[in-house]
C-alpha cells in the first residue's frame, strides 16, 4: 500500500502532494511502481494533529480518488468519516482505511453496503491526545483483543470476513516500547484469521531507535521494521517508498515461504 496523503500537514510528506495534479501524479507513479493499493487521505493523523471538517475532506481526497480510479488504480481511502469514505467509494475507492476501526457508526454499514473492503486499524485516544502518556497492562493482548471485537463487530454488520485486515496502528498512542512489542509479536495478531497490515514507514519511534534521523532518510529502517514484520506473518506494509517498500517485502517473501529444505 503507497501512501497518498492529500493534507498540508502531514508529518512525513507534509504538504508534497497537497496539490491536486501532483498528488494524482504521486499516485499513478507508485501504481506504477507496482503498489497493490494506493492509500488517499486528506486529513493528517500525525501525533497533535487536529481534525478536518468532512466536506473539506472531501474536496481533497475526491477528485484524487476519482483521477486514480479512472486509470485503473485500485484505490482505498484513509478516512474515519463515513461521508468522506462514502464520496471516496462514488468515485471509485475499493477499501476504507479506517484509522478508528468503525468508530464512526455510519460506517460498518456503509462498507457492508458497498462492498467495500476494510482496514482496521489500532489507536489508543485521537490524535489529539494519542502521545500523552499511553498505557497499558499488556500492550499485543489488547491490541489484538480490540481488533478481534471490531473484527466480529464488522462482520456482524455483514461485512465478509474475507474483506477484513487488521493493523496494530504503529505509532497510534504507543510509546517505543509498545510499537517494538507489536512488531516483534505480528503473529499473535496474524493469528486472529485475518490479514495484518503493517504501518511502520518513516514513524517517529525510529527516531526513537536510531536519533534525530530526519524522515526521509528513514526508508531503509521502515524497511527492517516490515520485513520483520512480513516474517511475523504480516500481509501487507504501507509505505511512503514503493519501491523500497516492494523489493523489501519481495526478498522477504522469498525467504519467509522458501520450502525447499537444505541448500543444494
Ligand atoms: N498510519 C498513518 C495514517 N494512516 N493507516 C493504517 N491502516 N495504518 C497506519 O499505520 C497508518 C494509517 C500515519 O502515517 P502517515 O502520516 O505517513 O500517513
Amino acid at each position: 500500500m503507497g501512501v497518498l496523503n492529500v493534507t498540508p500537514d502531514s508529518f512525513s510528506d507534509g504538504g508534497a502532494h497537497f496539490d491536486r495534479d501532483a498528488a494524482v501524479a504521486h499516485g499513478l507513479e507508485m501504481a506504477a511502481q507496482g503498489a497493490d493499493l494506493v492509500d488517499v487521505g486528506g486529513e493528517s493523523t500525525r501525533p497533535g494533529a487536529n481534525p478536518v471538517p468532512a466536506a473539506e475532506e472531501i474536496d481533497r481526497v475526491v477528485p484524487v480518488v476519482a483521477a486514480l480510479a479512472e486509470r485503473g488504480v485500485v484505490v482505498s481511502i484513509d478516512t474515519a468519516k463515513a461521508s468522506v469514505a462514502a464520496a471516496a467509494i462514488e468515485a471509485g475507492a475499493e477499501v476504507v482505511n479506517d484509522v478508528t476501526a468503525l468508530g464512526d457508526p455510519d460506517m460498518a454499514p456503509l462498507v457492508a453496503d458497498s462492498g467495500a473492503g476494510v482496514v482496521l486499524m489500532h489507536m489508543r485516544g485521537t490524535p489529539r491526545t494519542m502521545q500523552q502518556d499511553p498505557r497499558y497492562d499488556d500492550v499485543v493482548a489488547e491490541v489484538r483483543e480490540f481488533l478481534g471485537g471490531r473484527a466480529d463487530e464488522a462482520a456482524g454488520h455483514g461485512i465478509s470476513p474475507d474483506r477484513i485486515c487488521i493493523d496494530p496502528g504503529i505509532g497510534f498512542g504507543k510509546t517505543l516500547d509498545h510499537n517494538l512489542a507489536l512488531l516483534h509479536r505480528v503473529g499473535d495478531l496474524a493469528a486472529l484469521g485475518y490479514p495484518v497490515l503493517v504501518g511502520a514507514s518513516r514513524k517517529s519511534f525510529l527516531a526513537g531507535i536510531l536519533g534525530d534521523v530526519p524522515a526521509e532518510e528513514r526508508d531503509a529502517p521502515s524497511a527492517a521494521a516490515h520485513v520483520l514484520a512480513i516474517a511475523g506473518g504480516a500481509a501487507a506494509i504501507r509505505v511512503h517508498n514503493v519501491v523500497v517498500g516492494l523489493r523489501t517485502a519481495r526478498v522477504a517473501d522469498a525467504i519467509v515461504r522458501f520450502e525447499g529444505g537444505t541448500s543444494r
